[in-house]
């Protein structure tokens, strides 16, 4: 069945200039980009974005990265896109990412891992509401 799911280029994507390699290693592995924006965080936002994490000690880092440079949020459909996606990107700490997934091409570290994706279809539901109306989630035939 086909599914939606949602991608996030972190800040430290954006700024190593790795937008273009990454979206074209997700287009060779099969999504579809049916929404697309890049925007600034605020703390605010990706506080609450992350808000299962709040108790985490790496909580105000996280939320430190996220707003230190702009992100490109995606959404993106395919057959078992939810856990195809996290295959594609590979494990959170890029040293223990398989070959030839994102994280392990392009990311420094488990705290600036290049990507975030949704990790189940419910959190992609709720994940994908964060960012996209329905309106704008028009799918890509
Ligand atoms: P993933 O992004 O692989 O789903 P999560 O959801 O467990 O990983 O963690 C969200 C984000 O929090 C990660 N992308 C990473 O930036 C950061 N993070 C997770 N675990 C750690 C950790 N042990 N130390 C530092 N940062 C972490």
């Amino acid at each position: 069945m086909k599914e939606k799911t949602l991608a996030i280029l972190k800040p430290d994507c954006v700024q190593k200039n790795y937008i273009g390699k990454v979206i074209s290693h997700l287009l060779k592995a099969g999504f579809n980009i049916i929404g697309m924006k890049m925007l600034k965080l605020n703390k605010e936002t990706a506080g609450e974005f992350y808000a299962v994490h709040k108790d985490k000690p790496f909580y105000s880092n996280l939320v430190e990265f996220m707003t230190e440079n702009r992100v490109v949020v995606l959404a993106l459909e395919k057959e078992n896109a939810v856990e195809y996606l996290r295959k594609v990107i590979g494990a959170t700490d890029p040293a223990e990412a398989e070959p030839e997934t994102i994280r392990k091409l392009y990311a420094e570290s488990k705290e600036r891992n290049i990507i975030h994706a949704s990790d189940s279809l419910d959190n992609a539901k709720i994940e994908l509401g964060f960012f996209f109306s329905n309106r704008e989630l028009i799918e890509n035939r």
